[in-house]
């Protein structure tokens, strides 16, 4: 999403711009992550980029939250439309990058041999884009299939009359349950720890109301701009203002609602509030427990260690209905821990289960683990992976100090993991390009934060996440992952700016306008 908008604008610019892309073709998140139930949770006409007439007049969005194989199919709309394909280098995957200060360029070698030379660098990594697999005794013997949900193959996969496994309940996992449940011969999901997940409510999109919507375009994208978290969706206030009773009026309302509406046009209470958080997790808990037959599957799909709206909300259709199906099962994993993997499958403290098929849903490296897996090293032969290796430290999310000339969009620390992607990342294209015509305008070779104002701008992000609830939780926002050393619980990485995308945008602008305060230019 970020490259292709990143590579057009630069080719507009009229700079001598290539991009390098790793995978055999465009699309990134879009182009990997191929397994069924791959799905927007943004309003797909949300998602979309806004930064042409033409390409919303021209595009139907079949869905109110397209599938994968649709948004890989705009994707190459765009790359095909705007001739950006000529810019791109597929195969290209970035091993290493050395900043030579006297050439006042970085280095670039890649993994199949060859380099490339240039003056800047900006980075469009994506923020979900470094798979992690758990380590498990055994797991090079299973004899069946087995991948992440990430590398789901280009192929099609046989699942009717196979006996699958899951690993994982975060967005992922549950998007590909509740979608292969009534299509395998057994599904057992091992879950360690349950996910909140509420209706995602989609529905198709009829030329008629594709019109509307193209009618409405200018409102719906100022909507977002003007929504913290870059969605139509607008939060309130007033949580303690309201009865129990209209709350729930109000809950019952959201629940019925589509995408983020639960969430993020919910009372901005629940977010600071621990005792509003409590109430709207018990209403939440209450729904899970209407939906699931058996109780005591029920309470096990029930979080206990973080309220509702504190990870990262996945989205579901007849999620929680999958589990009433007979040839479901819900494993837990706190009472009955996987021991090992076998030949045959995998064996418990309690139980052995045979499976054909095992598909890791074990989520990212987020935010900083595509960084960590290029070696990147600046002045002085500094590694920004040494440097962020307790939680990253940027300027706004697009510098960092001793990384002269390397320009992130959507990097950690900007809005981009903590809003409507799309939005946050059209933000920080049009940003780097005016920063990139400005240095070469004024012939400035050289673009560096000044660390004090990156130590001003972390301190920024930390205020802005201790003051939420979230600050608590095990996800990605906090840098959670149980299989990267380093992120375990407890080790909290200031990951991403929570302080809103209007707020954010206000910031950027008022630095670009004061001659971009905060950084040299020489
Ligand atoms: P997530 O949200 O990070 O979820 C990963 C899941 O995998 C989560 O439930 C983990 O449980 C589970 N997990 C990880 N390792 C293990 C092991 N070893 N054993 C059992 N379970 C494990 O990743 P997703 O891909 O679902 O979503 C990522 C984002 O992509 C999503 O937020 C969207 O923005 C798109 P844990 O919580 O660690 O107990």
């Amino acid at each position: 999403m970020s490259g292709i908008y990143q590579i057009k604008r630069l080719a507009d610019l009229g700079v001598d711009a290539v991009l390098f892309e790793g995978e055999d073709d465009l699309g990134g998140t879009w182009y990997r992550n191929r397994y069924p139930g791959c799905r927007f949770d943004s309003e797909s006409y949300t998602y979309g980029y806004s930064f042409s007439k033409e390409l919303l007049e021209e595009w139907h969005w079949k869905e109110r939250f397209s599938s994968q194989p649709e948004n890989l199919r705009y994707l190459n709309y765009v790359a095909d439309r705007f001739d950006l394909r000529r810019h791109m280098r597929f195969g290209a995957r970035v091993e290493r990058m050395d900043w030579d200060d006297a050439a006042r360029r970085w280095n670039l070698r890649f993994a199949n041999g060859g380099s490339h030379s240039a003056r800047f660098v900006v980075t469009s990594l994506g923020p979900l884009s470094a798979p992690t697999m758990p380590s498990y005794e055994g797991m090079d013997e299973f004899e069946g299939e087995a991948f992440h949900t990430f590398f789901w193959p280009k192929e099609p996969v046989a699942l009717q009359g196979r006996r699958v496994g899951v690993i994982g309940t975060g967005a992922t996992g549950i998007q590909v349950i509740a979608e292969i449940a009534d299509k395998v011969a057994e599904l057992k999901v091992f879950q360690r720890r349950p996910n909140w997940s509420t209706p995602l409510n989609n529905s198709t999109i009829s030329e008629a109301e594709m019109d509307e919507i193209r009618d409405r375009y200018e409102e719906i994208f100022a909507n977002c701009a003007a929504s913290p978290g870059g969605f139509e969706h607008v939060p309130r206030w007033g949580f303690w203002d309201r009865t129990a009773d209209e709350r729930r009026a109000l809950w019952d309302e959201l629940y019925s609602q589509s995408g983020f509406a639960i969430l993020a046009a919910n009372f901005a209470e629940i977010f600071f509030d621990e005792v509003a958080n409590r109430e709207v997790s018990e209403y939440i808990a209450d729904r899970i427990r209407g939906r699931v037959d058996d109780p005591a599957v029920a309470e096990k799909l029930i979080p206990l260690d973080h309220g509702f709206g504190l990870q990262r909300l996945p989205l579901e259709t007849d999620y929680f209905e999958a589990y009433n199906l007979p040839n479901v099962e819900l494993i837990d994993l706190r009472e009955t821990p996987i021991e090992r993997f076998t030949p045959a499958g995998i064996q418990t403290s309690g139980t052995h289960y045979d499976l054909d098929l095992i598909v890791y849903a074990t989520g990212f490296d987020a935010i900083t683990g595509a960084y960590d897996r290029v070696q990147i090293h600046g002045v002085d032969g500094t590694s920004l992976s040494e440097q962020w290796r307790d939680g990253p430290s940027t300027y706004i999310g697009v510098l960092s100090h001793g990384f002269p000339n390397l320009l992130m969009v959507a990097g950690p620390q900007s809005v981009s993991g903590s809003t409507n992607f799309p939005r946050a990342i059209e933000t920080g294209v049009e940003w780097v390009t005016d920063l990139v015509a400005y240095a070469l305008d004024h012939g400035y070779s050289r673009i560096e934060a000044d660390a004090e104002a990156e130590q001003d701008w972390v301190a920024e992000v930390i205020r802005a996440h201790e003051r939420m609830l979230f600050r608590r939780s095990k996800g990605w926002f906090t840098g959670y992952n149980s299989n990267v050393a380093g992120h375990e619980e407890g080790r909290v990485r200031y990951q991403a700016y929570f302080g809103g995308a209007p707020r954010y945008r206000a910031k950027i602008d008022a630095i670009a306008a004061d001659d971009y305060r905060g950084i040299t230019l020489e």
